[in-house]
């Protein structure tokens, strides 16, 4: 058992508690990963603040580190000790119908399939003042050591900086991926991106490498336009410079609307705009944004009869295990930029205050280091 720090998170709406943890061995088919640094996403906000309630607390948020195996169970193959690894909150089983499908991803041993709050054999390997804690979607990288099953991990690059390529676990696979992978940008093509955050700004770079010509930036927060147009947008639009819906204000833009539209904000309501602002016989809308649990969207069917296609897209498309390692390399050959998207970097113990910057609309992202 190792005795070391992590974040808890011990109830809904408070802030998370640096405490001393207990993390016990491996079991078999899992691996005991020390994380070295860990982004701060959107969606770890929204678990604290309890819009995620199939999931149960206490629990170690944190879904986008990195580490090195510490140690690994009886039967696992993939990796073993002293190897640089992201562990990935998509699973890849490798075995299941999605898995042996070469167009799919989403594992069926993910979270909407099968509840990730626990290990497989519903217990934990880490407790607290003699509690158990429960798993951030298999990852719990808010802590300086974890266990997660084996099919949740994905070896990278021995010389992959691990305080860059953490934001492969979340961020940047996921918005990349959504442009590159599921919807597929044409070359020359028109595309918009609602909500730049560190998820957006991936698509908007996933946008520029596919070659997109147009690349149009929207949010409400300006102070985001900078570093939208650094990594490849070609225009910046704050929906509340408009009295029109922006989807109007779009149309008009482009003449019949843009070839792909990408909602990376998880509203209800700029889920719709994103639709509409595409074109109505070719345009392709993709839903990056994480609705919150139980909302309902209802649209005129006439939207989409008419051509259009809606379809989401789960970390980016890639299956996890295969595809990540491939983006660490590509990182290393300096096939993109991660850093751009780090505004700020500091010890794990501060991680409130990471919290709060991303709250505030003042940071990109946070990278935690352990
Ligand atoms: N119109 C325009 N922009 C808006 C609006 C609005 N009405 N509301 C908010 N925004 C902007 C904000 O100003 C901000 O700049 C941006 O939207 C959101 O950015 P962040 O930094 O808050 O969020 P990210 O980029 O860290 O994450 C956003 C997602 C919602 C995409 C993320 O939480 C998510 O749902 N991920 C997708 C699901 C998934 O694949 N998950 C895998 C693990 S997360
Ligand atoms: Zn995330």
């Amino acid at each position: 058992v190792i005795k070391c720090r992590a974040a808890v998170a011990w109830a809904v709406g408070q802030p998370l508690s640096i405490e001393e943890v207990e993390v016990a061995p491996p079991k078999a088919g899992e691996v005991r990963i020390k994380i070295v640094a860990s982004g701060i996403c959107r969606t770890d906000e929204n678990l604290l603040q309890g819009l995620f309630p199939n999931t149960d607390f206490p629990i170690i948020p944190g879904h986008e580190g990195a580490g090195i195996v510490e140690s690994v169970g009886a039967g696992v193959t993939s990796v073993k000790p002293g190897d640089k690894v992201i562990p990935v909150c998509v699973p890849q089983c490798r075995e299941c119908s999605f898995c042996q499908n070469p167009e799919a991803n989403f594992c069926m041993r993910a979270h909407f399939h099968e509840s990730q709050c626990l290990l497989p054999d519903k217990t934990s390997r880490i407790t607290c003042k003699g509690k158990q804690i429960h798993y951030f979607m298999w990852v719990s990288s808010f802590a300086e050591y974890t266990v997660v099953p084996e099919c949740s991990v994905a070896k990278i690059d021995d010389a992959a900086p691990l305080d860059k390529v953490c934001l492969l676990g979340c961020a940047f696979s996921t918005g990349y991926g959504a442009a590159i992978n599921t919807a597929k940008v044409k070359p020359g093509s028109t595309c918009a991106i609602f909500g730049l955050g560190g998820v957006g700004l991936s698509v908007v770079m996933g946008c520029k490498a596919a070659g997109a010509s147009r690349i149009i930036a929207i949010d409400i927060n300006k102070d985001k336009f900078a570093k939208a147009k650094e990594l490849g947008a070609t225009e910046c639009i704050n929906p509340q410079d408009f009295k029109k819906p922006i989807q109007e204000v779009l149309t008009e833009m482009t003449g019949h609307g843009v070839d792909y539209s990408f909602e990376v904000i998880g509203h209800v309501d700029t889920m719709i705009a994103a639709l509409a602002s595409c074109n109505m016989n070719t345009g392709v809308c993709v839903m990056v944004g994480d609705p919150h649990a139980g909302s309902v969207v209802s649209f005129d069917p006439m939207l989409v009869l008419c051509g259009r296609t809606w379809k989401g897209s789960v970390l980016g498309g890639w299956k996890t295990r295969d595809g990540i390692p491939k983006l660490a390399s590509g990182y290393l050959e300096k096939k993109f930029n991660l850093d751009a998207l780090i505004t700020h970097t500091m010890p794990f113990t501060k991680v409130n205050e990471g919290l709060d910057l991303l709250r505030a609309g003042k940071s990109i992202r946070t990278i935690l280091l352990f």
